[in-house]
């Protein structure tokens, strides 16, 4: 077919390195820049297959996320806007995979398997983040995407959720909202607009917020997201890509990890300040005390301030829906703590990686989930979305304002993945309807002290997990060493997991003080050896 013979010939254009192997992993692929030019025209192909295969449009996004500026990847987007599924994850590792003179027999492979009626139209929505690589590797994407007849939208330069956002509202016909960028910013911000009006006495001061941009896609959008905003929320926006290099010292993963806040950024004591990562899909919050202490508001904290609000409208609007929070083994043991034995909501613990956290979320009326790293969502049931929306017609007083709350909470969340800006949108107005503090919020259970390492082995597969990743069941007598250990502090709990993006060991411990908590965690990475 002409079709295959597009295939063979642009294929060539873009060589495979010879012998090079890359895994499709919990974040799609990742690695150097340099060795990414023949996964991206594959990826092309392989979304217009799936395309094809769901007869609907299908994301294709280049981004490395939080990696440094020299790496780049690519994750596909399925048509409701979330992760792509685990069968066609492992056709993308095996496309990618497949030596220069392989990759029609491959597709075809794919494509028998999959009985996919190649004569059917395919369409693929691009994005790509601010690396400088972004351009040219988007361009071999397109190139996949056109050797097999599919169509293709590129909307250039969006963060990795405004890009999965555009994918469900195309393959809804608008009814999440409209797939341009404007569309998005008019529909997260006219909800956020909408809540903020029951903030009463919002102070200039209270509505002030420093937004870290790590120097990436997600400074970019906070540039165009304020003039939406209406004076509702003031930004000083720092790291904006202007002179700092891409998640250099800054962003939600250094701030996260090195529990610090980031350079380049002012901040002052006391003030509300949060870290964007360099695709804008996770957010953390932090702010310093009058002693120059450093305080760390991170996704755990965010889904208990956003469970807490959510369970309190219910309450007020009378409706009896099931919420739950997804977490995963690195969630700290105090916001367990606190979400099961205060607040009383049903906790789920996943392994880690969004689409675990996110499936899990979707059993479930409301599913709020949230990664320690401070990636995370709210998904509202079909049924429950129709219950508030007919409660805001069928009610009236405290009832009609709570179900009208609700209704606006539902529309300034992006339900499709974890996403920066309508996170931040969702929790500074939370903190404006409640006139909380940063302090307040921080104040409502105190994280354990934990430490997180990494340690290098030869071969990290030899570890195996079970129950969400919180025991090792290999290499035999690690998971008793490791119990000896946590028995010898107060308030202990320690794990260890191959990471699925690094070729290491991460080993996390948390214990009543940081001493102990270092000290475990540093033992337990000796046992790992
Ligand atoms: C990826 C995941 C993130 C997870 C991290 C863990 C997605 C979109 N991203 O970045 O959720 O926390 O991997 O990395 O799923 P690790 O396996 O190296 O610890
Ligand atoms: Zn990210």
């Amino acid at each position: 077919m002409a079709q295959f013979q597009d295939v063979s010939k642009q294929s060539a254009l873009h060589p495979k390195p010879a012998g090079l192997v890359l895994q499709y992993g919990t974040a799609g692929f990742r690695t150097n820049a340099k060795l990414l030019d023949h996964i991206m025209f594959r990826m092309g192909l392989l979304a217009t297959l799936r395309s094809k295969k769901t007869n609907a449009t299908i994301g294709v996004m280049v981004t490395a996320s939080h990696n440094p500026e020299e790496d780049n990847g690519v994750k596909l987007v399925d048509p409701m806007g979330e992760m792509v599924t685990p069968t066609w994850e492992g056709y993308a590792t095996q496309l990618a995979n497949a030596e220069q003179e392989d990759v029609l027999a491959a597709l075809k492979e794919i494509i028998e398997k999959e009985a996919i009626n190649m004569s059917q139209e395919a369409d693929v929505f691009i994005g790509k983040d601010t690396r400088s690589s972004s351009e040219s590797l988007s361009k071999a994407v397109l190139d996949g995407v056109s050797a097999l007849g599919g169509h293709n939208k590129d909307y250039g330069l969006v963060t990795t959720p405004q890009l999965h956002y555009m994918v469900r509202c195309q393959n809804t016909q608008g009814k999440y909202g409209e797939a341009t960028v404007e569309g998005y910013y008019t529909k997260f911000c006219h909800a956020f607009i909408q809540l903020t009006k029951n903030a009463s006495n919002c102070t200039d001061d209270q509505k002030h917020l420093s937004v870290d941009g790590a120097n990436g896609i997600g400074a970019l959008k906070v540039r165009e997201l304020e003039s939406h905003l209406k004076k509702e929320l003031h930004i000083s926006l720092f790291n904006d890509g202007s002179a700092g290099k891409l998640n250099h010292q800054c962003g939600a993963d250094f701030v996260k990890v090195q529990q610090n806040p980031p350079t380049g950024m002012t901040v002052n004591s006391g003030e509300r300040c949060c870290s964007f990562d360099g695709d804008a899909d996770r957010i953390v919050y932090y702010y310093t005390d009058s002693e120059g202490h450093f305080h760390l508001l991170d996704g755990d904290k965010i889904a208990t301030l956003i469970s807490t609000f959510l369970k309190e409208l219910l309450t007020q609007a009378g409706l009896d829906l099931e919420i739950a929070v997804v977490q995963t083994a690195y969630a700290n043991g105090s916001s367990t703590n606190y979400l099961e034995e205060t607040m009383k909501v049903i906790v789920r613990c996943t392994k880690t990686g969004v689409k675990h956290l996110h499936h899990a979320a979707q059993e479930f009326d409301i599913g709020v989930y949230f990664e320690a790293n401070g990636h995370g969502t709210v998904l509202f049931s079909e049924a429950a979305q129709e219950k508030v929306q007919q409660l805001t017609e069928d009610s009236s007083g405290e009832r009609k304002r709570a179900a009208l709350l609700l209704q606006n909470t539902i529309d300034v969340i992006n339900q499709t993945v974890g996403d920066a800006i309508s996170d931040m949108l969702l929790i500074e107005a939370i903190l404006a309807i409640k006139g909380m503090t940063i302090q307040q919020w921080d104040a409502m259970y105190e994280d354990l002290p934990s430490r997180q390492l990494k340690v290098k082995v030869s071969d990290r597969r030899v570890i195996d997990t079970a129950d969400a990743e919180r025991r090792a069941v290999s290499p035999a007598g690690l998971q008793e060493a490791i119990g000896a250990l946590v028995r010898k502090y107060g308030r202990a709990r320690s794990f260890v997991r191959p990471s699925g993006t690094e070729d290491v060991v991460r080993v996390y411990a948390e214990a009543d003080t940081q001493e102990s908590a270092d000290a475990l965690a540093h033992e337990v990475s000796l046992a790992v050896y």
